[in-house]
């Protein structure tokens, strides 16, 4: 089920950035099962805060979080985007359930497998929980659920997963979110903040080399899924912070002129010639807010974890 993500548009997608110039490929396919546990190993790396920037918040400010997205006696849908395991919306379901909250919790993930292994732990630890889980891509699940209830939604966006898409992208993504929700839904989404660019840069250039194995690991999947010979050997991770636009990138260099093929097709690489893999935007308030009055949002209100590194932000149709 896993290695099906984006199953259709892998191949397509991979020849039109490799034949691009620069060339490029899409961080969204990292994430097969080696991607998975490597983003896992991630997490849990002292370097990459943003996990515990944002489950400082979910954890400790649960009840004023709380307090910004339950509408007033109104039963109500939690819907999660990309929800995986739910570690940091684990700490909101069950203050929600405690409360004796009335609404239904949804996660959407594009992973059958991730949402009934996240089923499972949800109707262990918290069996008064109501769960309907949601496979598929996040619009056609938005779609479903609201053919499944009219009552009011309120949509979770972790992680900063916002920030793996380009200013531009951002921007269509958001507005096209508001366009999909009702007048009173609410969306709670993190964004990682601009913060001291030694922090930044060293959270995605880890001494250990997660990170690279993470972006070295698409050209694996290529081969195995695509039948391709990429020598990952041959490439080279490469990490940049530009504090002044926030754009944090990461690019694989080739260490020498080379030709890969992949099934029928053949990409020629120069010696030191980049593919560029992932942006992981950081953002100040004032873009924030930028994002917000485009996407046609209410501001609603924020809270950022102790440190003030990480924002999750509340807004309103
Ligand atoms: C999933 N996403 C928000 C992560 C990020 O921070 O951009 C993916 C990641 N890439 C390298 N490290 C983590």
């Amino acid at each position: 089920m896993v290695e099906n993500r984006h199953a259709g548009s892998f191949r397509p997608d991979v020849l039109e950035g490799l034949k691009s110039i620069p060339k490029r490929l899409s961080s969204k396919y990292f994430y097969d099962k080696t991607g998975d546990r490597i983003f896992q190993e991630i997490m849990a790396m002292p370097e990459y805060y943003l996990t515990q920037c944002e489950l400082d918040i979910f954890k400790n400010k649960t009840a004023d979080l709380a307090s910004l997205i339950i509408p007033e006696n109104e039963a109500f849908d939690l819907i999660e985007l990309g929800a995986g395991d739910a570690m940091k919306s684990t700490f909101l379901l069950r203050y929600l359930v405690e409360k004796k909250t009335d609404f239904t919790y949804m996660p959407i993930d594009i992973s059958g497998n991730i949402l009934s292994i996240l089923n499972e732990k949800l109707t262990r630890e918290l069996p008064d929980l109501k769960t309907v889980t949601l496979e598929g891509e996040y619009f056609e699940m938005l779609q479903k659920a609201a053919s499944l209830s009219d009552r009011k939604k309120v949509i979770l966006f972790l992680g900063s997963n916002i920030g793996n898409m380009n200013i531009e992208e951002a921007e269509n993504f958001l507005y096209d979110l508001n366009r999909n929700l009702a007048s009173g839904d609410k969306l709670l989404i993190g964004f990682d903040l601009k913060k001291n660019p030694h922090i930044i840069l060293n959270a995605y250039n880890d001494k250990n080399g997660i990170t690279a194995a993470f972006n070295l690991n698409l050209l694996s999947r290529i081969n195995r899924e695509l039948g391709a010979n990429f020598d990952p050997q041959q490439f080279q991770h490469y990490q940049t912070y530009d504090p002044v636009s926030g754009a944090c990138r990461s690019f694989l260099v080739s260490l020498k002129d080379q030709t890969v093929t992949i099934g029928e097709d053949r990409i020629s690489f120069e010696e030191n010639e980049l593919i560029d893999m992932e942006i992981s935007q950081k953002f100040s308030t004032e873009k924030i807010e930028e994002l917000r009055e485009k996407s046609d949002f209410k501001r609603v209100g924020e809270i950022k974890d102790s440190k003030n590194w990480f924002v999750d932000t509340v807004w309103e149709v």
